[in-house]
């Protein structure tokens, strides 16, 4: 069976894309793996409000019982957001065959979303960051290279998917990130400032590859890269709301102390992004959670305004 032949969307999520009507996907591991219950249940749900508010349909991403699900209803959201820990796998694009072999629930990261998104034909796409290159991937101080890559960049360079997010994880390389995204030939544009968005903070100090002033010209950068046919998708960055971002100094003492700490008990793999969010939570006090709720739904808003944009293009084509 292909990736096609296992999509379950739901009703809403069938007719939307059926009469060529906004769709926005939104991912699952998030709210699995990202946040702790009850913000997890409560960001899924704002999430998809955002985009009803944004004139889109959302489409919630997971798998159930070998099925891509797309469009959860309210108590499929609760049961991914209370399964106990450690029942639901993290499902990526290395992943997706065990995950779709197991009965029961599993979450799709960034990367597996994609694919899912790009067979259903769903362009727009929003979620918190996006995975990276983490910190020592090339190796640091003393220490061997990791080569921990997440396989949500070779995703951006692969699945014709706009992918809205407050830049990628604060807890990665932010520099060495962009460097792959450039070699995999995927854009990166800012909106509303030349700097990339720090993820909890609205800054980063790096350089955004690209910026745009505002949301309108994002829309027109997103339908013109993917109207070329190029195959690859497209990072579309904006900053985490004001009145819940962290200041830049305050976000990178808790990562830095986060990472230390994972290092030291030998934290790696699909595990280590969950762990650093965890701790980056106790770290902070709460602020760390507050952002990164913020950011989800504030993206998953500007996604559905991106979505309703390139709809009207379409429409308003000869
Ligand atoms: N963004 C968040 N919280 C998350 C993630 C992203 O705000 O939990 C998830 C996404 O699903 C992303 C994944 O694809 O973390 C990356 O994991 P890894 O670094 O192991 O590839
Ligand atoms: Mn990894």
């Amino acid at each position: 069976m292909t990736v096609e032949d296992r999509l379950s969307p739901s009703a809403e999520v069938r007719a939307a894309l059926a009469a060529g009507r906004p769709v926005v996907a939104l991912e699952s591991t998030l709210i699995s793996h990202g946040l702790p219950y009850p913000q997890n249940v409560a960001v899924a749900r704002a999430s998809e409000a955002a985009v009803r508010e944004s004139g889109a349909v959302p489409a919630t991403v997971a798998i159930r019982d070998g099925r891509l699900l797309i469009g959860l209803d309210g108590a499929d959201l609760e049961a991914l957001a209370t399964a106990p820990a450690g029942s639901v796998l993290k499902a990526a694009r290395p992943s997706l065959a065990v995950a779709l072999g197991r009965p029961g629930w599993a979450a799709t990261t960034v990367s597996a979303t994609m694919i899912v998104a790009a067979a259903a034909g769903i362009r727009v796409f929003a979620t918190g960051g996006i995975g990276g290159v983490h910190r020592g991937a090339l190796g640091s101080a003393g220490a061997a290279p990791t080569l921990d890559i997440s396989s949500d960049l070779e995703e951006l360079a692969r699945s014709p998917v706009a992918v809205v997010c407050a830049g990628p994880k604060a807890i990665l390389d932010l520099p060495l990130t962009l460097e792959y995204l450039e070699t995999r030939g995927v854009p990166v544009v800012a909106v509303g400032q030349d700097e990339m968005p720090g993820f909890y903070s609205r800054g980063s100090s790096v350089r955004a590859p690209q910026s745009v002033r505002d949301e309108a010209a994002a829309a027109r950068l997103v339908a013109s890269h993917l109207d070329l046919g190029l195959g690859s998708g497209i990072l579309v960055c904006v900053p985490v709301p004001s009145d819940a971002a962290m200041t830049l100094d305050a976000a990178r003492s808790a990562v830095d102390a986060a990472v230390a700490e994972a290092d030291a008990n030998g934290i790696h793999g699909p595990a280590l992004t969950p762990w650093l969010l965890a701790r980056i939570a106790e770290l902070t006090g709460g602020a760390g959670v507050r952002a990164n709720v913020a950011l989800i739904e504030h993206d998953a808003r500007v996604a559905g305004r991106l979505a309703a944009a390139l709809a009207d293009a379409d429409s308003a084509r000869p």
